[in-house]
């Protein structure tokens, strides 16, 4: 009898963008040494000067836009197809708000932390897609509403944690790219992996903060490392159960 391929728990963080031009937040010169994080990514920080908070997500959202998927995020789409005519699948929960995942091709992303080429209306939470500039005196698309970006900060709840939970117990590994280890609640899906008896894989440029959790590591850009992992996980599988 042939084994089932696996379903894998993917979780992204900055590292695996940070090849496509978009920066880190705690690595030298990373996005907290240019900013204070408590002046731009919480909701009293909008509340005290939404100008600067709208200029910090401005210019990231016009650097995303000229931005691409490097390999590591081809290679996990390639994972997820791959996985998925298997009969297992790749199931990527990711703490970046960049669309990198999808632009190379894969399906389903849960984005934690929102997603920044979004819009979130101020009086009723609706969501509307937003390329451009975004400032005070914006407005939800046929409507009065001001909106701000669709982004989680600090001290805000996480999007979609009990979906994300449910995913989590039914995957057979879990694996995490580019991530600090440093921001809770993500820094703690690899305990609970492990405590439902996964194996875990940090695939990091450096070992996170949590790196002793994990029963596997791989270090180095995320270009190389995360292709070269995939092409390993895909060799295993042989097809769909029987
Ligand atoms: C490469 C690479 C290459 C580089 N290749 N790799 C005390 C204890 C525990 C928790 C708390 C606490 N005090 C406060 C909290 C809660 C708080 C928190 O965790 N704070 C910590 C600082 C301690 N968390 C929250 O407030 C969260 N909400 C919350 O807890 O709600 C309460 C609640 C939870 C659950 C149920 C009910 C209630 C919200 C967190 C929101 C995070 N928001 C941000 C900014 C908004 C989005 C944005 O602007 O982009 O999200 S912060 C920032 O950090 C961003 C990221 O998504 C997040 C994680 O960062 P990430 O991705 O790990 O990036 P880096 O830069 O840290 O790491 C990059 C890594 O890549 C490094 O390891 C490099 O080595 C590596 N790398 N180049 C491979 N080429």
């Amino acid at each position: 009898m042939t084994k089932r391929a696996p379903r894998i728990f993917i979780l992204t963080g900055a590292g695996v963008s940070a090849e496509s031009g978009l920066g880190t937040f705690r690595d030298v010169g990373g996005i907290w040494s240019q900013y204070r994080l408590e002046e731009v990514a919480t909701p009293d920080a909008f509340e005290r000067n939404p100008d600067l908070v709208y200029g910090f997500y401005n210019a990231r959202r016009a650097n995303l836009v000229a931005a691409a998927p490097n390999a590591a995020h081809a290679a996990l789409a390639k994972l997820q197809s791959g996985l998925r005519a298997a009969g297992g699948d790749a199931l990527i929960v990711t703490q970046n708000i960049d669309d990198l995942h999808e632009r190379a091709g894969a399906q389903d992303i849960a984005h934690m932390h929102g997603e920044l080429l979004k819009a979130r209306c101020l009086r009723c939470g609706a969501l509307a897609d937003w390329r451009g500039a975004m400032d005070a005196a914006s407005r939800y698309p046929n409507c009065d509403a001001a909106v701000r970006p669709h982004v989680v900060w600090f001290g805000e709840v996480p999007i979609g944690l009990d979906d994300i939970a449910e995913t989590l117990a039914g995957c057979d590994a879990f694996v995490s790219i580019g991530t600090s280890g440093s921001v809770y609640p993500a820094a703690g899906f690899v305990s609970m992996a492990r405590e439902m008896g996964m194996p875990a894989t940090e695939l990091n440029l450096e070992p996170s903060e949590n790196a002793f959790v994990f029963t596997d590591q791989r270090y180095g850009p995320a270009s190389s490392i995360v292709p070269a992992w995939v092409d390993d996980v895909l060799s295993t599988i042989s097809g769909p159960a029987n």
